[in-house]
């Protein structure tokens, strides 16, 4: 049973062994990450004062030009990545292309790669709603070199090596698997520490919560719209709950901690869905399968799709067990 308050540091100390691949280089990539989120969630946690010090585009007090959070975001987890000869490319949803980082050393080879949506739902962030930030870490294929897109970054979710998102929410959340289970850390922010809080998370097999933006109903296949109905009517357990925040991350970790689904389906209107595979589905599919979960594009595994592109789409449904099973039974139906 893991010990509850220990700190992130302590925890990834302890579980490198764990790890496959424990060279260290794994923890001191999380580390980097730890550092990045912390000084994005003073940026998000201050949002709402832009107005005051300057709207984004202005300058503020100091003269610094007030940049985009998702900008800036992206920017930060760059900058941290970059510099610790950990990381030899970066694919981010704020970059067109992924970036490659050569080594100081020529004796050393960098050796992940990473994929990051730094700020999924950003805007929110005007509103005041939670955000994340969403990353997904693979060793990279090429031996050496300038990393091959094909090779190093389009490779299936089954390949991950570790994954995880920090939720910029009521309070502020690290949660990601190195493959032995989730664990969530929470911010304490008068010390600057996270601290295991949410031990072994799993998703509960049954839920009562369906996430799903319910004004694109009409244009839905039809498996979901009867699925959507099944949740709806009042027989057994039903009708479950509808809550959907607008943020992955926000929706995805209360269905995790309290059971539920989450769909972003494709439709009439997006023929592939929204969600990208390579930064948002496949990070929190990895998870879900580590917490018991399902994660699915209504007929196969997310984490078994061949990539083609760095920012394609995938139709994405997740959660608990038993209500993506119950899914697949209407898609199936309808396919
Ligand atoms: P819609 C945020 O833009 C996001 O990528 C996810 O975090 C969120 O679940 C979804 O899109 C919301 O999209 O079309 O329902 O507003």
């Amino acid at each position: 049973m893991l010990k509850k308050n220990k700190t992130l540091g302590e925890f990834i100390i302890e579980n490198q062994s764990s790890f496959q691949y424990s060279s260290g280089e794994l923890s001191k990539l999380i580390n980097a990450l730890r550092l990045a989120a912390k000084v994005v969630n003073h940026e998000v946690n201050k949002a709402g004062l832009v107005d005051i010090l300057g709207d984004a585009g202005d300058t503020n007090i100091q003269g610094e030009s007030q940049q985009k959070l998702d900008v800036l975001a992206n920017e930060k987890f760059i900058q941290t990545l970059k510099n610790r000869e950990i990381v030899c490319g970066i694919a981010s949803e704020e970059e067109d292309d992924f970036i490659t980082i050569n080594s100081n050393d020529e004796n050393h080879q960098n050796k992940y790669v990473v994929l990051i949506d730094p700020l999924d739902g950003s805007s929110n962030i005007d509103v005041n709603v939670s955000v994340g930030t969403i990353f997904s870490i693979y060793r990279r294929v090429t031996p050496v070199g300038t990393p091959v897109e094909m090779k190093d970054f389009l490779q299936k979710g089954s390949e991950q090596v570790a994954a995880g998102y920090i939720v910029y929410g009521t309070s502020t959340m690290l949660v990601y698997s190195t493959g032995d289970g989730v664990n969530g850390f929470t911010l304490n922010p008068a010390l600057g520490t996270f601290y295991l809080s949410h031990p072994n998370m799993q998703f509960p097999e049954e839920g009562k919560i369906y996430s799903v933006n319910e004004g694109n109903y009409v244009h839905f296949l039809q498996g979901v719209k009867d699925y959507i109905k099944y949740c709806q009517k009042e027989e057994g357990d039903r009708p479950y709950t509808s809550r959907y925040i607008g943020s992955l991350v926000s929706d995805f970790h209360r269905n995790m901690i309290k059971g539920g689904i989450y769909m972003y389906p494709k439709s009439s209107i997006a023929e592939n869905g929204k969600l990208r595979l390579l930064y948002e589905c496949n990070p929190m599919a990895y998870l879900a399968e580590q917490a018991n979960g399902i994660a699915s594009d209504g007929f196969g595994r997310i984490l078994d799709i061949e990539p083609t592109e760095l920012h394609q789409r995938v139709p994405f449904f997740c959660g608990s067990r038993k209500m993506v099973e119950k899914l697949h039974e209407f898609m199936a139906k309808n396919a």
